[in-house]
């Protein structure tokens, strides 16, 4: 992997805050650059004290440890901490401070990425012209933040186990479990439980090349693939948009979709581990 990119987006997302630019060569923190001096910016809803966010001073979060219920460490290594701030492990971002991320250091979510393949109304897989190799399809929701398309990811909560943010993210965001009656709601959990906990195969868990990302945050995620391969379980369920999605349908998997952060990156693994068009 090169360089990250979309934690360079020239607009910081949700403000009026422009990044500096950083060249490529200019990245990794290894490359001496001594004015470097980006702006600060923290969202006023992250300074805000919610329950999901770290103060702004004062109590020094236990970086590279499990801070009380807050995972600190980060999957790709130590990361350093300079003058009390944990640095990007993936290198300067042109924005300092917290942006619209809770956590200094690592905010951890999870990405379930739900997928059958796409078939005739016989139910023949469906093969792609060019590359004649069967089609796949995820489960995308369309960001409201951005309106960009999206695997339905979210935030693990304190001491939550990624395998339930994995099933709750997916319900809330795909399913729309959060507006359904407790009824409704026992009953999109009875329908997907089997699926989920199938252990699935495990796609990617690392850095997010997240527009939001700064030099102090950053996103981190498990990216876990749950295959409907009989297209009779989750493939059966009325989709929903809930939650931080806008829109939600089945997206074939293909390389010139556009998706947000770099979540193309694991529709490919994901593609190439079941043999599927890329
Ligand atoms: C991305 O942001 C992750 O890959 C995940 O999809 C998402 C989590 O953030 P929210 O959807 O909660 O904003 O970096
Ligand atoms: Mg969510
Ligand atoms: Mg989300």
């Amino acid at each position: 992997v090169g360089p990250h990119v979309k934690s360079r987006c020239p607009q910081y997302p949700g403000s009026n805050i422009k990044r500096l630019s950083v060249p490529d060569d200019k990245v990794d923190w290894t490359q001496k650059w001594p004015e470097y001096n980006p702006v600060s910016y923290t969202a006023p809803s992250v300074l805000n004290n919610p329950a999901w966010a770290d103060p702004d001073i004062g109590s020094s979060p236990k970086f590279n440890t499990v801070d009380g219920a807050v995972d600190r460490t980060s999957f790709e290594g130590s990361y350093k901490v300079e003058n009390g701030k944990p640095l990007n492990p993936c290198g300067r971002t042109g924005l300092a401070g917290r942006g619209l991320l809770g956590r200094w250091g690592p905010n951890h979510a999870a990405d379930p990425i739900v997928t059958r393949w796409k078939v005739d109304v016989k139910g023949a897989k469906i093969h792609h012209s060019v590359s004649q190799k069967p089609v796949l399809q995820f489960v995308s929701i369309k960001r409201k933040d951005c309106g960009e398309w999206a695997i339905p990811g979210g935030m693990v909560d304190p001491g939550e186990q990624v395998s339930l943010t994995l099933q709750r993210e997916f319900s809330e965001e795909a399913l729309n479990s959060l507006s359904s009656s407790p009824a409704e709601r026992a009953e999109i959990h009875q329908r997907i439980t089997n699926l989920f906990k199938s252990s699935g195969f495990m796609v990617y868990k690392g850095y997010v090349d997240d527009p939001r990302n700064t030099d102090n945050s950053w996103m981190e995620t498990v990216a876990v693939n749950f295959h409907d391969d009989l297209g009779n379980s989750v493939s059966e369920l009325p989709l929903e948009a809930g939650d931080d999605a806008g829109q939600v349908q089945w997206v074939d998997l293909d390389s010139s979709f556009p998706l947000y952060a770099n979540h193309s990156h694991f529709l490919e693994i994901v593609a190439k581990e079941r043999k599927a068009h890329w």
